[in-house]
């Protein structure tokens, strides 16, 4: 531990905390701009600590504040002890740290150690020279026989996971962008550095880690293995033992191959690895043919609720999960299984009283709780995302249907999650006084935090009504899960039931009044938890539901 430091405990220490908490995710870049550069900053995100503890979260996931190039917004790290200076200094973060922790709120960093960014010292000795001590800290090969890469891997950002680099004659792997190069686990040194790393991060108060690409750590390049390699879970156990154990922070692993089947290899209680993890099943079920984002398919509610009931079942006894239907990388929530046109109101708060009332740990991301929506991008120039950039060019080379590609990003590309928080109906939201890095929605001058403040039927108060249920009724975070009218095609309901207290959830995830026989196990009277039109006290007999009607019914059996 840095010596000049103080120790700082996360802000709770009791058994599981993180169970019985809200998560909100940052993307700094876009959330608040303190000095007019276009560019949200740590400054902006302390200058909101009061928003968010008035909204009830108990912890900030911030996406990458880290020294980088920025060819993916942070997600390209060449320091991982120092703080990028579009977003702040070491002391702006120590600030937020304490401030944060001050309003009962803890900072979870954003771990990126599949990759670095290639201006990274430890890439830059790598590729020095092959007798490099730091060499094998990635993945370097020699060339196919003709010269070409040494196989068919692709990269997650089109094209091949291999760049060239002529110094040495080698190529290096990079799943990401050729900015992105891979580390190699595999070595003990360079994992050593990283629980170091961990550690340093730990003692300056940070209350956990949400780990990018987590299940690529394992990967093994010659036999084309990306996610799930053989090693993946011995070498989370011993980042468990070296930097986690006895910290009782929380933890959480990006996955996106991780299966009801695997969900509790990482969160299962005698494992040693992860609190949680993101599963996408919920989200990439919906891309279209051969896993294509860029097509994807029109929302399906039944195929939607199998992803997400059989993950509860599956963690029912052990392990545990996270709740979100937004982030970074994902179209907005109340855009993709949503109604933002007709039922804008209604549909955000619909999906939300799903999301939060499921059993597992709820995650917000910035301007979820307000409604935001997909940014209505219809050029290439207004894209900034790598990932669209990339693809789109890949499109153009081939000579595909670029209007179709347009089209499929307008729906399911990352941007639509980046751009700026709207928080007033001035001029760039609120978000900047200079110019904002990317588009501010137009319709900031309707959806924004100002208008919603002190409004109990805004979306905001919905959600900070939902994140309040979880504080005062343990159903809400112990209750178990029993899933009704499974194969209902517009009706998304379940019940929680702790001791001789139930919760039961009905929500109407369609934009046509819905009308149902209700199932003995469902039936209920008691009093309303929480509703998005008037409120509703039972459930019983053949139930008329609203567009988006949204109800939960607490009661005591
Ligand atoms: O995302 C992992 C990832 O694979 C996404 O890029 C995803 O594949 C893509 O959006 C779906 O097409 C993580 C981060 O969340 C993302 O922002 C980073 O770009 C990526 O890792 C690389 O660090
Ligand atoms: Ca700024």
């Amino acid at each position: 531990m840095a010596d000049n430091v103080p120790a700082t405990k996360p802000y709770r220490d009791d058994a599981d905390w993180w169970k019985s908490t809200t998560v909100y995710q940052i993307y700094p870049r876009s959330f608040r701009d303190s000095n007019g550069d276009g560019i949200g900053d740590i400054p902006g995100i302390v200058s909101k600590l009061d928003y968010l503890a008035d909204l009830g979260i108990g912890v900030i996931w911030l996406s990458p504040v880290y020294a980088s190039p920025m060819e993916d917004n942070g997600y390209d790290i060449s320091d991982y002890r120092d703080i990028a200076p579009e977003f702040g200094t070491l002391a702006d973060m120590d600030r937020l740290i304490a401030e944060a922790g001050k309003r009962g709120i803890g900072i979870v960093m954003d771990l990126v150690v599949n990759h670095t960014s290639d201006r990274h010292e430890w890439f830059e000795a790598s590729r020095a020279s092959r007798d490099n001590p730091k060499r094998d800290f990635y993945v370097w090969r020699d060339p196919a026989p003709d010269g070409g890469p040494p196989n068919d891997l692709p990269s997650y950002f089109a094209g091949s996971a291999w760049a060239f680099d002529e110094a040495t004659g080698q190529y290096y792997l990079h799943l990401f962008a050729p900015g992105q190069p891979d580390l190699n686990w595999d070595n003990p040194q360079l994992r050593a550095e990283i629980y170091d790393m961990m550690n340093w991060w730990l003692d300056r108060g940070v209350a956990g880690f949400r780990m990018d690409v987590i299940d690529l750590i394992g990967k093994q390049p010659d036999r084309l293995i990306r996610n799930n390699g053989p090693k993946l879970h011995d070498y989370l156990q011993e980042m468990h033992r070296e930097a986690l154990a006895g910290r009782n922070v929380l933890t959480v692993g990006e996955s996106w191959e991780a299966t009801p089947e695997t969900g509790l290899l990482f969160s299962g209680r005698d494992r040693d690895e992860l609190s949680m993890v993101f599963q996408f099943q919920h989200v990439t079920s919906l891309w279209g043919e051969d896993g294509n984002k860029w097509r994807p398919r029109p929302f399906d509610l039944v195929t939607f609720k199998r992803a997400l009931n059989e993950w509860q079942r599956a963690l029912a006894e052990d392990g545990w999960n996270s709740l979100f239907v937004s982030n970074h990388d994902l179209p907005r929530a109340v855009s993709r299984y949503g109604d933002d046109r007709r039922h804008w109101r209604e549909s955000a708060t619909a999906i939300a009283t799903v999301n939060h009332l499921m059993r597992g740990t709820p995650y917000v991301f910035q301007g979820e709780e307000i409604g935001m929506t997909n940014a209505g991008f219809t050029q290439i120039d207004q894209y900034r995302d790598v990932e669209t950039l990339n693809f789109h060019a890949e499109h153009e080379a081939a000579g595909y249907d670029l209007a179709a590609f347009l089209d499929g990003a307008a729906a399911n590309g990352r941007d639509n999650a980046r751009t700026p928080v709207q928080w007033t109906a001035a001029k760039n939201a609120g978000f900047t006084d200079g110019i904002p890095w990317i588009g501010v929605n137009p319709n900031h001058d309707r959806i924004n935090v100002d208008n919603q403040i002190g409004d109990e039927h805004s979306v905001l108060a919905h959600y900070r009504r939902l994140i309040g249920l979880r504080k005062t009724h343990p159903v809400v975070v112990h209750g178990d899960y029993v899933p009704c009218l499974e194969d209902n095609p517009q009706i998304f309901a379940f019940t929680r039931n702790l001791g001789n207290r139930r919760l039961a959830v009905v929500v109407n995830f369609s934009s046509e009044p819905a009308r149902c026989d209700i199932p003995a196990g469902l039936e209920t009277s008691g009093v309303c938890a929480i509703s998005n039109y008037a409120p509703r006290d039972t459930i019983a007999g053949t139930l008329g539901l609203a567009p988006w009607e949204a109800f939960a019914v607490l009661s005591e059996t």
